[in-house]
């Protein structure tokens, strides 16, 4: 790396710029990704820069952009900030329908106290216990019993005590009767705990909360991660915003002050190609006319010369021919061929 880089890596503001372009139809982005090394910010104020500054914080769409920053930062020796961060309150029901939500207490929530934890930063999914309260679990690792919704049939809520995964739960409730059941009242809340409390082998059981724990701060819907092994791993329940270093992602407090990674994406739609016109042409073009003046004026003055071009002028603005450029050209004096050059005596020599 050359040596004016690194000392931009270390003192100065930004570091490179990467394109990508996605093409849709006639219209393309150009992808730009700043690497911001100083100052230092936190997430949130890392957001507002790159939204005042550029567009947003940096969305990582996939592999390949992934390696090209790794490349782009490969000198620079501290995580930066990227724009995927955990909302922590996308909490939402696998049953959807306006209508099962009229009229019930907006977000009606029965967590236990200290929960939800996001112990090992994978619970995303949620469990009612035989007291009542709910508690975030790992929606793949965690297997327990579930309560599905009826919409129709005899009983709506149905307890099922095989052990199976939120996954799992999901879609045998889909299958088989609704969906996993929503909680949303106090009352609701009471006939499910008495159900589980009916049933001496089961101590906890699904419900339908769940959630989709990372975001990117410009709203894309990728899907795309790249963290480290061990990452994330939600050290103190407090890691919600996400770094990148060396190539491999990780996640930390929101307010660790790091270097961060913007992004500018700009849209480009080619203009149509415009036909030339007449004049445009005209315009473009240079033309030598050969013309035949009768006049008494001796044509080597100047000042004649000069007048008969102003007079041309005069003549094609009338027709409409305004950007136009008229100049004399010296032609060499024509030459007269002479019966016995070079060429005429070869032609005579061969036909004797
Ligand atoms: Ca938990
Ligand atoms: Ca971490």
């Amino acid at each position: 790396m050359e040596e004016s880089l690194k000392k931009l890596l270390l003192f100065g503001t930004f570091l490179i710029i990467l394109e990508v372009t996605h093409q849709t139809g006639s219209t393309y982005y150009i992808h730009e990704y700043i690497l911001i090394t100083h100052p230092r910010m936190s997430w949130t104020e890392a957001q507002s820069y790159c939204r005042e500054q550029y567009g947003d914080l940096a969305t990582i769409s996939d592999v390949q952009v992934n390696s090209r920053i790794a490349d782009m930062a490969k000198d620079w020796e501290e995580p930066f900030w990227i724009g995927l961060y955990e909302d922590v309150n996308s909490w939402k029901w696998s049953l959807m329908g306006e209508h099962h939500y009229t009229g019930v207490v907006e977000d009606y929530s029965q967590w236990q106290e200290d929960q939800p934890d996001n112990a090992g930063a994978n619970e995303y999914c949620v469990s009612m216990m035989k007291d009542g309260f709910w508690r975030d679990n790992s929606c793949t690792f965690v297997k327990m019993p579930l309560i599905c919704f009826a919409e129709v049939g005899f009983d709506q809520y149905v307890l099922v005590t095989e052990q199976k995964s939120w996954f799992e739960a999901q879609s045998y409730c889909r299958q088989h009767h609704t969906d996993l059941v929503s909680v949303r009242s106090p009352a609701e809340n009471q006939e499910l705990r008495s159900r589980l409390q009916a049933d001496q082998a089961v101590q906890e059981a699904w419900i339908g909360l769940h959630k989709d724990p990372w975001k990117w701060s410009d709203g894309s819907s990728s899907s795309f991660r790249q963290w480290w092994p061990d990452q994330p791993n939600n050290e103190n329940n407090s890691q919600l915003c996400a770094t990148m270093h060396k190539g491999s992602w990780d996640n930390w407090t929101c307010d660790t002050e790091f270097s961060i990674l913007c992004q500018n994406i700009t849209e480009v739609t080619p203009a149509p190609p415009v036909e030339p016109t007449h004049i445009g042409q005209a315009v473009l073009r240079r033309t030598t006319v050969k013309m035949r003046l009768q006049t008494s004026s001796d044509l080597k003055e100047s000042t004649i010369r000069h007048e008969i071009l102003q007079q041309l002028e005069a003549a094609f603005h009338l027709q409409g021919l305004t950007n136009i450029k008229l100049i004399w050209r010296t032609l060499r004096p024509e030459t007269q061929p002479t019966k016995t050059d070079s060429c005429g005596e070869k032609i005579k020599e061969n036909l004797n």
